[in-house]
C-alpha cells in the first residue's frame, strides 16, 4: 500500500535557502522516488529560529483537519525537525511525522545495493538518529514497509543509546575495510595510468543517460531523484584512441543532509582522484544556476572544487530559448551544450575532453638503451604501452605516460 503524505512545505520568507515552489516540487519528487503518494501539501510559515516550535498552533490545527480530510498517513516537512519538535507534532496529528532528511536517508536505504553503500547509508541514519533518541518515548509504530522504516530496523535497541553508539563505532570499522578494498581495485586500475572522468551534477541532471550515450555502459536512467547510487565506472576510447574510464556517481542536491554527505566521502573519493569532471547540468530546468550553486556546494565539501572540469549543458532538445545557451557559455568556462538522450553534440564534448587530457598526458616515442628497463617498467605501471619493441639500436617505445614523466623518457 503507497503511504498517502501531507507535505508541509515550512516557509522560512527571506531565510529560504531556495525558490519555495522548487522546494515543494522537490519534496514532491522525493515522496514518489520513495513509492508514496501525494495526498496534499500545505504551505508552514515558519516561527523564528528561537521559537520551541516550528510552526504555530493554528497551522497544526489546520495539518490535523487536512490529514483527517485527504486520508493522509503521514506528515513530511521540507525542514529538518528537531527530535521534540517532532514527537509533538506526531502527537498533535496523530500520524507519523518525517523531515525532509528522513525522507532522502529514507531513499538512499531502498537504493543502496553494495555493501559499502548500505553501510554508509546505516551510518547516517543511526547518527541522524542518535541526537533525538528520548528515553520514554514510544512514537507511532514504524512498523511495516513505509516511508522511514527503510534501514536498520526500530526495535528496542533504538531507545538504547550505548548500543547505537557500538553499531556506530562497528559501521565505521567495516567501512574502512570495504573502502580499502576498494581502492586497492581502484589503484590497479590507475596503475595502468588510464585517466579518470567523473560525471557529476545534480541528481536527474543525465548522467548515467552519458555515461550510457559515450560508453556502453548499461545504467539505469530514469526520471525521478537519486536513481544513481552506486558508482560505476566504464573503460572506453576516445575518438583519438586514448583509452579512459567514465565513471557515473550519486547525483547532489541542495542541502544534502551533513551526515549524508560525510557518509559518502568514500565513494565520492572517485570524485576526488579523478582527472577530469564533467559537470552535468540540466539546462533545461529554469534552477539550472540553483543547480550549479549547489553541485559546487557539494564539490567544496569534498575538497574536489578546483578539479579541472567541464561543464556540460544537457538537455538541450528541450531548450526552446538558444539565448539561454549563448549566456551560459559567456558566465562559464569550459562549457558544451549537448543532448545525452539524442545524443547530439557528443563529438564536440568528446574532443573537448581529449584537449583537456592532452594537458595531462603526454604522447612519448623514443628509443631507449637496453640499460633503461626501469624506464620501460614505469611506463607499463603509469602508462599506458602503445608499442615496446627491442632491436638493435635499444628499446622502440611508444606510449602515453602522465605529462610530468614525460620529461624522463625524452633525455
Ligand atoms: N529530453 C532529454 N532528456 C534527457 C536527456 N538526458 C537525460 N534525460 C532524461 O533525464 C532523466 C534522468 O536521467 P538520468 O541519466 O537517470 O539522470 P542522472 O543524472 O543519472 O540522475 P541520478 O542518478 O538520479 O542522479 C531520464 O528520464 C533521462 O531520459 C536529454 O539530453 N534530453
Ligand atoms: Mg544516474
Amino acid at each position: 500500500m503507497k503511504e498517502r503524505v501531507l507535505l508541509g512545505i515550512v516557509d522560512f520568507k527571506e531565510r529560504n535557502p531556495w525558490p519555495l515552489h522548487q522546494t515543494g516540487y522537490e519534496m514532491e519528487e522525493l515522496v514518489k522516488a520513495c513509492n508514496g503518494q501525494v495526498a496534499g501539501k500545505v504551505m508552514c510559515p515558519a516561527h523564528p529560529p528561537e521559537a520551541s516550535t516550528l510552526i504555530h498552533k493554528g497551522k497544526v490545527q489546520e495539518l490535523a483537519g487536512l490529514v483527517t480530510a485527504l486520508e493522509a498517513n503521514m506528515v513530511i516537512f521540507s525542514s529538518e525537525l528537531k527530535g521534540r519538535q517532532q514527537r509533538e507534532l506526531e502527537e498533535a496529528l496523530g500520524v507519523r511525522v518525517l523531515d525532509r532528511t528522513q525522507l532522502i536517508l529514507d531513499i538512499f536505504a531502498r537504493r543502496a545495493t553494495s555493501l559499502e553503500g548500505k553501510l554508509q547509508v546505516e551510518l547516517a541514519q543511526l547518527e541522524y538518529r542518535l541526537p533525538r533518541l528520548s528515553g520514554n518515548y514510544e512514537g507511532l509504530s514504524r512498523q511495516g514497509g513505509g516511508i522511514g522504516t527503510s534501514g536498520p530496523g526500530e526495535t528496542k535497541l533504538e531507545t538504547d543509546r550505548r548500543r547505537i553508539e557500538q553499531r556506530v563505532d562497528k559501521i565505521k570499522k567495516e567501512l574502512v575495510e570495504v573502502t580499502r578494498s576498494r581502492q586497492v581495485k581502484r589503484k590497479k586500475r590507475q596503475g595502468r595510468y588510464v585517466p579518470l572522468i567523473s560525471l557529476v551534477g545534480y541528481t536527474n541532471a543525465g548522467k548515467s543517460t552519458l555515461l550510457n550515450t559515450i560508453t556502453d555502459a548499461e545504467a539505469v536512467t530514469k526520471d525521478g531523484l537519486f536513481t544513481t547510487l552506486d558508482s560505476l565506472a566504464r573503460q572506453c576510447n576516445l575518438p583519438n584512441r586514448q583509452k579512459v574510464v567514465f565513471s557515473d556517481t550519486v547525483g547532489f542536491m541542495h542541502d544534502l543532509p551533513h551526515n549524508l554527505i560525510e557518509a559518502f566521502k568514500a565513494t565520492l573519493e572517485e570524485v576526488q582522484s579523478a582527472d577530469l569532471l564533467l559537470h552535468v547540468l540540466d539546462v533545461s530546468n529554469p534552477e539550472y544556476l540553483n543547480f550549479k550553486i549547489s553541485v559546487d556546494s557539494v564539490l567544496e565539501q569534498i575538497g574536489a572544487l578546483n578539479k579541472p572540469t567541464i561543464l556540460v549543458l544537457n538537455k538541450i532538445d528541450l531548450v526552446a530559448d538558444k539565448g539561454l545557451i549563448v549566456d551560459a557559455h559567456r558566465k562559464f568556462e569550459n562549457t558544451v551544450e549537448i543532448s545525452a538522450s539524442a545524443k547530439f553534440n557528443i563529438g564536440a564534448l568528446l574532443s573537448l575532453v581529449e584537449d583537456f587530457l592532452a594537458e595531462q598526458v603526454a604522447e612519448i616515442n623514443v628509443v631507449l638503451p637496453m640499460a633503461r628497463m626501469d624506464l620501460v617498467r614505469l611506463a607499463h605501471t603509469e602508462g599506458d604501452v602503445i608499442l615496446e619493441e627491442y632491436g638493435a639500436d635499444g628499446i622502440h617505445l611508444h606510449a602515453r605516460v602522465p605529462a610530468h614523466r614525460a620529461e624522463l623518457f625524452q633525455q
